[in-house]
């Protein structure tokens, strides 16, 4: 299967399930997370799907993915809108970045609608709830087979 996708998810999501259902829906990052392995496996392709509350770890596995991954889809949660050091990881990471969020961002606070983490990104999916990640999964599949095919 070689090398795999790196799912990164930030703050917070770790209370998925809890946390404000009206907002961030029922799914628990668990059963998100078995969601993305699924459609991943269907492609064959890998991912490694990881959680933290903490901006240096997140930053720590953003390096790490440059050497040991393919591409990064990335949820950085509140970290999306302030965190320069995430925008730097992530360019420095040359991969291809795919950008997720359960909420629809441009519905809510004004402070949510601008993403530093977009500017790394080749595309962004916000709004669809879990279902986010299966379609970034398949993005991704489609962005690797393609740049592959390119050699
Ligand atoms: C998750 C968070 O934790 C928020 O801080 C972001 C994002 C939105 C989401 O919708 O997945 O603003």
């Amino acid at each position: 299967m070689g090398k795999p996708i790196y799912v990164l998810n930030g703050p917070n999501l770790n209370m998925l399930g809890k946390r404000e259902p009206a907002i961030y829906g029922r799914d628990t990052l668990a059963a998100i997370k078995l969601r993305a392995e699924d459609r991943a496996s269907t492609l064959g392709i890998a991912v490694d799907f990881r959680q933290t509350n903490s901006e240096g770890e997140l930053i720590g596995w953003i390096q790490d993915a440059r050497d040991n991954a393919r591409g990064i889809i990335i949820n950085a949660g509140g970290l999306t809108h302030t965190s320069v050091a995430i925008l730097d990881a992530l360019q420095a990471a040359e991969l291809p970045v795919i950008e997720v969020h359960l909420s629809n961002i441009f519905r809510r606070e004004s402070f949510r609608q601008h993403s530093h983490v977009s500017l790394a990104a080749m595309g962004v999916i916000c709004g669809l709830g879990a279902k986010g990640y299966e379609l970034a999964v398949e993005a991704m599949a489609d962005i690797l087979a393609s740049a592959s095919s390119r050699g």
